[in-house]
């Protein structure tokens, strides 16, 4: 940012123990935090006064898009008690006004200094201090560098060739005049429809004799409704403003609300419609945001909410044409910041103003008279800029910071951010970043995330203190595992999808990363108080007080494992080795009955087939009709600890592999115990294979092409077939797929002590599930435990084992055995799962690409490409 003009401050050279820099929300409540605790600190902003975003984007229009009664500082009370925002959505120089009123509060200016912008952060590794410098010249050594310097503060420039040569006036909304802008008689250009645009757009076309608006992408925006702050939210907080507070804290944005259960998907379409309105008429973000629990994971609710918008904005515009070209049509609504507007999308039916659409006639350059597209040149008086920013690093790269050895963040950063936590990067010591990439940051209520950050901050810097500690820093797994968390957060979501400022897409070059942490306020304000509880995890900490380094990962399940796990918990469910067989098979049969069905396969037929015990019911899913096979074909048994589970346990899966794979998957339903214990299940499964490969002509198979697959127990016995097979010379076995299988008896090994409580398969139901199914002396055999067996010259394999599955490690050492012996083997890891979340299809969406990798191992058995796989990108 460049800096504005102020008295200059004479260059000094200084010691503190922090220096600050930008000193709107974050930087404010920062410097004062670190008076609290004693600490000098030193303060500096670009600016000329306090006020941060606030302070610099003045453009006619310009207000919160939070409540203005949530979009405030509640460290304060009086200050609190003090200030009575005007309006639900208050205007920019209200909050400015605000902001400078609690700067002088707290007297909070004295350790500023304006007009100046911090131009390099150098860490000295001799005297464990930064050295930073300004634009002034000044030099400072602190203990503490904190850059408190926005997400949304360094403009990008326009990219647009000729943008120099125009001779009118040239504006930028997020550096307006501070002297306003009269446009009256003039003809004026505004390029850019994000937030910035649509607020201004209406209020300049008051003034403008004409008003063209060059258009790159449609945006999904709502009215405001703007008026006095509701009277309902003013009433929750004077009754209790601190409860509201603390709600606000530990809610999923930072605003209270209860969040909805209604899926889009499901709802009837009256529910829809009424959910729809009441957000509509509410106008705020967070509610138009959460009108349905998966509009943001799920395609189909998502397009459901997105027409509807579509539908508001060709009822509010009279020319169809201009109207279909204001409708957002390429990409998800939410996944690009949506707008709250006054009347943006009526300015459209006034006589002098005109929506230039570039994605037709895309602007070709800037001219001295105008701007010229492709199809037509314009003139102009003046030209505003509403293209945004570089979002959320800009700031950060801004300055040439250096760390550890030289180490240049911006170089570090290279292929995009990587923080721990976004308060902190490796490598750059007691640098600390308020709302930086990785944290919540611009996906909440701001405020409620910088107090949230900077609280964190000092905290740590008073337990650094009173443990005699210099430095802290992340250590590069803590980070990596988080930057792991932050992406894995993002793939469950639909953002990814979209061309954003929140995936860096706005700026040309930048990597496309997405750069906030969405997995909600709430969740965030955990992770970083688990770190404190444990012990600062992840972080190492030197100074008198020794050298201490608590290395590990904050958080390592998947955001929606967790979030079933937590669903799953609050249920209050018995204990399933408390039950009988009977009603724990009720239980698992009622769960199956209320999930989602898995997708659509061309066939599903079910039949019997003899077993050694009797007739064994079968379910057979083709992939592609009957007259486009044949098929290779995957004969499939369910998971259940040989208690549990039936034809319809593992529908959706079975559905799932053989969609992704394109072979006929025929799954059996075996001998359960105790009525039939140990050997029977193995029998059942050995004397099955022989029955599909007798048959694979008449069930539409490939001859030769036939490989088993099989879930937990039904692994178990899966892999038990080929042993038996093998021995008995035939059928032949192209390949096995072992979805966390049951390989040994001993619950010895160390995943059991990780993961044997807390993931649905306990250590308790391991024993259970055993001894319902065979005597200790049986557990030995081979047909029980086949990692004890011989396993040479079995079939290739692909074992896939579970982060968090008591059974992971006897899978990772069957894998191990089979290659020792000289098997093919293939090992998936699937990160972050548990026993039971790969097969919770279309729940569980981060399972997805780990059914996708089973799919290829499947067809990865059989020679011949095959055919009739759908894209495993289109499945959930
Ligand atoms: O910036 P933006 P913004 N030629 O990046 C277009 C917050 N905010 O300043 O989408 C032509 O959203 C660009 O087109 P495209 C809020 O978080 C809040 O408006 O890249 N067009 C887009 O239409 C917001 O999201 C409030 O195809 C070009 C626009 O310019 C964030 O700040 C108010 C172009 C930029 O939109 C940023 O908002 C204001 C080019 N060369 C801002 N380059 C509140 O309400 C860019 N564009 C609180």
């Amino acid at each position: 940012m460049t800096r504005d003009s102020g008295t200059k401050p004479a260059a000094v050279s200084a010691q503190f123990d922090a220096v600050v820099v930008g000193a709107g929300f974050s930087g404010l409540y920062m410097l004062y935090q670190l008076r609290q605790l004693g600490m000098s600190a030193k303060g500096f902003d670009a600016a000329a006064d306090v006020g941060g975003t606030w302070y610099w984007n003045r453009y006619p229009g310009a207000r919160c898009d939070i409540p203005t009664t949530d979009y405030a500082y509640s460290f304060d009370p009086e200050l609190e008690k003090e200030w009575i925002w005007s309006e639900k959505y208050a205007t920019q120089p209200e909050i400015l006004d605000y902001l400078r009123l609690a700067a002088d509060r707290h007297g909070l200016r004295s350790d500023i200094e304006f007009s100046t912008t911090v131009t390099s952060a150098h860490w000295d590794e001799g005297e464990n201090r930064w050295k930073i410098t300004t634009d002034r010249g000044n030099e400072i050594w602190c203990r503490y560098y904190i850059m408190a310097s926005g997400c949304l503060s360094i403009p990008k420039s326009a990219e647009i060739e000729g943008a120099g040569q125009f001779a009118g006036q040239v504006y930028f909304t997020s550096q307006w005049p501070h002297e306003g802008v009269d446009f009256t008689g003039q003809r004026v250009a505004v390029i850019g429809t994000g937030s910035s645009g649509i607020q201004s757009i209406p209020l300049i076309a008051r003034q403008a004799s004409q008003l063209t608006v060059f258009q790159r992408t449609p945006n999904f925006s709502i009215p405001a409704h703007n008026g006095p702050a509701p009277a309902e939210r003013l009433v929750q907080l004077s009754d209790d403003r601190d409860g509201y507070r603390h709600a606000a804290r530990w809610s999923r944005g930072g605003i209270p609300a209860e969040p909805t259960d209604v899926l889009g998907v499901t709802a009837s379409e009256d529910v829809r419609r009424e959910r729809f309105e009441a957000a509509w008429d509410q106008g705020e973000l967070f509610g138009i945001l959460g009108v349905f629990a998966d509009q943001g994971v799920n395609p189909d609710s998502n397009d459901i909410v997105a027409g509807m918008i579509r539908e508001k904005i060709r009822l509010a515009v009279d020319d169809p044409e201009t109207a279909e070209a204001l409708c957002p049509k390429d990409h998800y609504f939410g996944t690009k910041r949506p707008c709250l507007d006054t009347g943006y999308f009526e300015t459209y039916n006034l006589p002098h103003v005109r929506l230039v659409d570039l994605r037709k006639q895309p602007i070709i350059r800037i001219t001295e008279e105008g701007i010229d597209t492709a199809d037509q040149s314009f003139e102009f008086d003046a030209i505003v800029y509403a293209t945004g920013f570089d979002a959320m690093t800009g700031a950060l790269a801004a300055v040439d910071v250096t760390g550890r050895g030289g180490l240049s963040l911006t170089e570090k950063w290279a292929p995009g951010p990587s923080t721990y936590l976004g308060l902190m990067t490796a490598g750059f010591p007691n640098l600390f970043m308020i709302t930086g990439p990785g944290s919540p940051s611009v996906l909440s209520n701001m405020t409620v995330s910088i107090e949230q950050h900077v609280d964190w901050v000092a905290g740590c810097l008073r337990d650094m203190r009173d443990a005699g500690f210099d430095t802290i820093e992340p250590t590069a797994l803590a980070e990596s595992g988080w930057d792991e968390h932050v992406r894995d957060c993002a793939a469950i979501t639909l953002h990814p999808t979209a061309s954003s400022w929140y995936m860096g897409a706005n700026v040309p070059g930048k990597p496309r990363v997405f750069l906030p942490y969405i997995g909600g306020v709430n969740a965030y304000r955990q992770a970083c108080d688990d770190v404190v509880s444990q012990g600062y995890l992840g972080f190492r900490r030197t100074g008198r007080g020794g050298d201490q380094c608590r290395d590990g990962v904050i958080r390592s399940m998947q955001p929606d494992v967790a979030m079933v796990l937590e669903i799953m918990a609050g249920l209050g469910l018995p204990p399933m080795e408390t039950l009988s067989a009977g009603d724990a098979r009720a239980l698992m049969a009622a769960a199956a009955a209320i999930r989602p069905p898995g997708p659509e396969v061309a066939e599903v037929t079910d039949g019997v087939m003899p077993g050694p015990g009797g007739d064994l019911p079968y379910r057979l899913y083709r992939p592609a009709a009957a007259d486009q096979g044949p098929h290779p074909i995957v004969v499939y048994f369910h998971g259940g600890g040989w208690v549990l589970g039936d034809l319809d346990s593992d529908d959706p899966l079975c559905r799932d592999l053989c969609a992704r794979s394109g072979a006929v998957v025929v799954s059996v339903n075996y001998r359960h115990a105790p009525e039939a214990r140990f050997p029977a299940a193995a029998q059942d499964a050995f004397t099955a294979v022989q029955w599909v490969d007798a048959n694979t002509v008449s069930l539409g198979g490939i001859p030769g092409q036939l490989a088993v697959a099989g879930w937990s127990a039904g692994g178990n016995i899966a892999t038990v077939a080929c042993h038996l097979a093998r021995d008995a010379g035939g059928p032949r076995i192209a390949g096995q797929l072992l979805i966390n299988p049951v390989v040994e008896s001993e619950m010895m090994r160390p995943s059991y002590a990780e993961n044997g409580d807390g993931y649905i398969l306990t250590t308790a139901l391991m024993r259970w599930f055993w001894d319902h199914y065979a005597d200790p002396a049986e557990r030995g055999d081979p047909r029980a435990a086949p990692l004890l067996g011989n396993l040479a010259d079995l079939p290739s394999a692909c074992i896939v084992t579970a982060d968090f599955d008591p059974l992971r490690d006897e899978g990772v050492a069957y894998a191990r055995a089979l290659d020792a012996a000289g098997v093919p083997v293939r090992h998936v890891r699937a990160r972050g799962h548990t026993h039971t979340s790969l097969t919770m299809v279309g729940i569980v969406i981060s399972g997805a690409p780990v059914r996708a990798q089973m799919a290829g191992a499947l067809a990865d058995f059989f020679p011949a490409p095959v055919t009739g796989a759908v894209s495993n990108s289109s499945i959930g």
